[in-house]
């Protein structure tokens, strides 16, 4: 394929890259400044096409949001409530359990932090889950939630990930991280875990087997330099324990905060999937994530370095309260024709990135768990 870098700054990275040698601070910032964006993105695509071929994964799951009453008041966040607003919600057992169905593979559970329950509340969550959906793989809740039921249970982090993993958990979600800078978090969360306590919670998942997910939270006051630090620290404990399986760059939905008037533009969320791919070397998976991208520039990015699209989601809560434009639910079928139309090959897998499910038999796969084509 002819090379289309035009930004000369841009030709000893991609030499670097060519050779598979590591990329530096200096270089994510030099990425991040470029204005040659089809060159960036030729970058990250051979880098995604080197690792996945044409290959783009996603997965049959909902989204299940417990509860919004939250201790904290993040100033960027939508989603939080007090327990006396009208649009405080606490799920029931069954409220849960009539949103999902037997053909899920994955549950996604991020609550808040909800004194209101008890910390055998949050565990009968998943086990109500489990004991309804025995196959169904339940990713739950994330490093700042477990770091409060370590408070609430008077437990340590290494018991509270033993219960979740005893309760039925198989991985985590990469929510909380928003991004690792002081300064952005004495700012917009104060009172939210930083990165040293996100960083140990994923750690000691690690050490107990327990694979996790990886976000970072973008367009609102963060610098390039803080987007290339946030993703710098991942790659640091990666090196360290490999448990992590995904990185998500999270487009921020700025709702009714008035933290920045409207979300990052298009080039910028692409620039930003374009830039994780190529610093973040060992990461398995980039994950577009169309509820905050949208669909279209979600489908752009598959040819931008992302592999992985997520899935069917259902009702969202989190971004759809601060004014996602996407739907709150997409068919399987409409993910497998928007990954059709970017000309990738869709592929569907577990909640661990294991293939189930191949759509096209032409194509060369990695070992699949389910063995099913399509
Ligand atoms: O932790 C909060 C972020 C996260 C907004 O692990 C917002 O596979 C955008 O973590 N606009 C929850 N984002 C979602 C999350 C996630 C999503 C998809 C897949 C995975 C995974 C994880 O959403 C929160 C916070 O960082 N968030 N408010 C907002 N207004």
């Amino acid at each position: 394929m002819a090379c289309l870098i035009k930004d000369p700054a841009l030709i000893p990275i991609w030499e670097k890259v060519q050779a598979n040698v590591r990329l530096s601070r200096e270089d994510g910032i030099a990425l991040f400044s470029s204005e040659d964006f089809f060159g960036l993105g030729f970058m990250a695509n051979a880098v995604k096409e080197r690792r996945t071929g044409n290959r783009v994964t996603y997965v049959v799951n909902r989204h299940i949001n417990p509860t919004n009453i939250c201790a904290l008041s993040c100033r960027f966040c939508d989603y939080a409530t007090k327990k006396d607003k009208p649009d405080a919600t606490v799920l029931s057992p069954d409220d849960i359990l009539s949103q999902l169905s037997d053909d899920l593979t994955e549950v996604h559970i991020v609550s808040a932090l909800y004194t209101g329950w008890t910390y055998e509340q949050y565990l009968d969550v998943i086990r109500v889950i489990k004991t309804r959906f025995p196959r169904v793989q339940v990713k739950a809740y994330t490093a700042v939630e477990i770091d409060f039921f370590t408070r609430l249970a008077k437990k340590t982090l290494k018991e509270v990930l033993q219960d979740l993993m005893a309760a039925g958990v198989v991985c985590l979600p990469g929510g909380g991280a928003e991004v690792f800078s002081e300064r952005v978090r004495k700012s917009l969360f104060p009172f939210k875990i930083g990165a040293s306590k996100w960083l140990e919670v994923h750690r000691a998942a690690h050490g107990l087997g327990l694979k996790s997910n990886a976000t970072l939270l973008y367009g609102h006051m963060e610098t390039k330099e803080e987007r290339v630090d946030h993703m710098l620290k991942l790659r640091d404990l990666q090196d360290e324990t490999h448990g992590f399986m995904s990185f998500i760059p999270l487009a921020y939905q700025p709702g009714k905060t008035r933290v920045v008037p409207r979300p990052a533009s298009v080039i910028e969320d692409l620039k930003t999937v374009a830039v994780s791919r190529l610093l973040l070397d060992n990461f398995d998976h980039i994950k577009a994530y169309w509820v905050t991208l949208g669909e279209e520039t979600a489908s752009l990015a598959l040819h931008f370095g992302a592999d992985d699209i997520d899935g069917t989601i259902g009702d969202e809560k989190i971004a759809h309260a601060a004014g996602a434009a996407s739907p709150v639910r997409m068919a399987r079928e409409a993910l497998i024709q928007l990954i059709k139309e970017a000309g990738r090959v869709p592929v569907e897998r577990d909640a661990l990135y294991r293939p189930l499910r191949m759509i096209d038999q032409t194509v060369e796969m990695p070992e699949m768990v389910g063995a099913e084509v399509s």
